[in-house]
C-alpha cells in the first residue's frame, strides 16, 4: 500500500504512480463526466488500463459494449490514450476475468517488439503502446486509481478472489486455459502488488458537496432507468431539488420532451416557474432525506444558471447526478445547478 506516515491524498497518489508498471483508471460507467479525471488523464505517463465500472448498473438500452464504444470516442476527444478499455461490474463479475487476464498479459509481455493485446473479450481496445509495461523501468506495481465510490477496492477484491482461486479446480482449470491462451504462462505475475489508492477527481461532483450519508442517496441501487417528461415552455423539472430544468419559450416545438437517466432513489417532479424563481434567489427545495449540514451547506453556496442548446446527438451530463437529452432538437434549455458542479455537453450515449 501507500506510505504510511500520512501524506497529503495528490502525494499519496504521486508516489503510486511513480511506482507504477501500469495504471488502471476506474470511471463509474454510469456517471462518466462525474468520474473522469482530465487533469489525471494527461499526467499519467505509464501504461494505461481505462475501467468503467458498474456495468451491471446501465440503463437496459445501452449495451456494455455500446458504453465501451462510447467512452472511447469520449477519450480520444479528451487526448488519453489507454492501451485498453475494459467494461465491467464487480458487482455482477461481468468484464473482471477479462479485465484481469489483459492486465497479466500485459505484465507478462517482453519490453521490446511486441504488440500488446490489451483490449479483449468484452472491452473496446484502444490499441496498444509497443513495449508494454515491462518497458517501466524499476516499476513494480499495478495502481488503480479514481474517484471515490468508482470500485477500486471492490475490483481489488476480485483480482484477490481470482488470485488464491484454488489450483485444481474445475473453475481454476478453465481459467488457467483462458490465461495461457492469452498470455506467455499460466502463472501470475506475483511481483507486481495491485495498489489500491484513495479516491481522486478533480471534476466538482454533487455527491462531493454531500457527506457521506447524503451522498449514498444518489448511489444507484438498481439498473438506471429512462424517464420521460413533457413540459410546457416555463414548466421545469427537479431533479432531486438538488438540481433544475427549465423549458424555455424558445423552443419551437410546443412541448419539450425530456429523456432523463438518474439513479431511481431520486425524484424527478415537474415545477412551476415561480418555485425555480425561488430556488435561482437561493430558496433550496432539497428532499427531507438531507441531513441539515449539508441543506444548509447547499444553500449557502447557491445554483448557477446554465441555459444551453441541445442539438440533435446533444445530451446534457450532471456530474454525479444523472444526464438527460431531449427528444425533438433544438431545444434550448435553462439550468439551475448547485455552485461549481461540472456539466458538460456530450453525443448521446444510445446512438
Ligand atoms: N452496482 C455496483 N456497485 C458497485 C460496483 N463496484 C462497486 N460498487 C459499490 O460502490 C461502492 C463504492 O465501492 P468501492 O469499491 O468502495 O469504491 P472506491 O472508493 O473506488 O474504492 C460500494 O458500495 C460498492 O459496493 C459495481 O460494479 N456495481
Ligand atoms: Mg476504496
Amino acid at each position: 500500500m501507500v506510505a504510511s506516515n500520512k501524506p497529503d491524498m495528490a502525494t499519496q497518489l504521486r508516489n503510486a504512480l511513480e511506482g507504477a508498471a501500469l495504471v488502471i483508471l476506474v470511471v463509474d460507467g454510469v456517471d462518466f463526466a462525474g468520474t473522469i479525471s482530465r487533469r489525471l488523464l494527461q499526467k499519467i505517463n505509464k501504461p494505461l488500463f481505462i475501467v468503467v465500472n458498474k456495468a451491471d448498473l446501465l440503463p437496459a438500452n445501452i449495451s456494455p459494449k455500446a458504453l465501451g464504444d462510447w467512452c472511447k470516442s469520449q477519450l480520444a476527444e479528451m487526448n488519453g490514450k489507454p492501451l485498453g478499455i475494459f467494461v465491467t461490474s464487480a458487482k455482477s463479475g461481468f468484464g473482471v476475468e477479462a479485465l484481469w487476464q489483459a492486465v497479466r498479459t500485459e505484465l507478462c509481455q517482453p519490453a521490446k517488439g511486441k504488440e500488446g493485446k490489451a483490449a479483449s473479450a468484452g472491452a473496446a481496445g484502444g490499441g496498444s503502446a509497443a513495449g508494454g509495461v515491462a518497458a517501466g523501468g524499476g516499476s513494480a506495481a499495478v495502481v488503480l486509481i479514481g474517484a471515490k465510490g468508482v470500485g477500486k477496492s471492490a475490483l481489488h477484491s476480485t483480482w484477490l478472489a481470482y488470485k488464491e482461486q484454488p489450483a485444481g479446480t474445475r473453475r481454476h482449470r478453465r481459467r488457467r486455459g483462458k490465461a495461457d491462451a492469452a498470455g506467455k504462462s499460466g502463472k501470475w505475475p506475483t511481483a507486481y502488488p495491485v495498489v489500491d489508492t484513495p479516491g481522486f477527481c478533480d471534476t466538482s461532483n454533487v455527491k462531493e458537496l454531500l457527506c457521506a450519508g447524503c451522498a449514498a442517496l444518489l448511489a444507484p441501487e438498481k439498473r438506471i432507468r429512462c424517464r420521460t417528461m413533457h413540459l410546457w415552455p416555463g414548466q421545469a423539472v427537479s431533479l432531486g431539488g438538488l438540481a433544475v430544468v427549465t423549458a424555455t419559450a424558445h423552443n419551437p416545438s410546443a412541448q419539450v420532451i425530456l429523456r432523463i437517466y438518474m439513479p431511481t432513489g431520486i425524484p424527478a417532479r415537474r415545477i412551476g416557474g415561480e418555485k425555480v424563481e425561488a430556488m435561482a434567489k437561493g430558496e433550496a427545495m432539497l428532499p427531507k432525506a438531507v441531513c441539515p449540514t449539508c441543506r444548509e451547506k447547499l444553500t449557502r453556496q447557491g445554483w448557477e444558471e446554465w441555459t444551453v442548446t441541445l442539438q440533435q446527438r446533444d445530451e446534457v451530463a450532471v456530474a454525479g447526478l444523472g444526464r438527460l437529452y431531449a427528444k425533438h432538437s433544438p431545444v434550448t434549455l435553462r439550468f439551475l445547478l448547485p455552485a461549481g458542479v461540472y456539466a458538460i455537453v456530450e453525443r448521446r450515449q444510445d446512438l
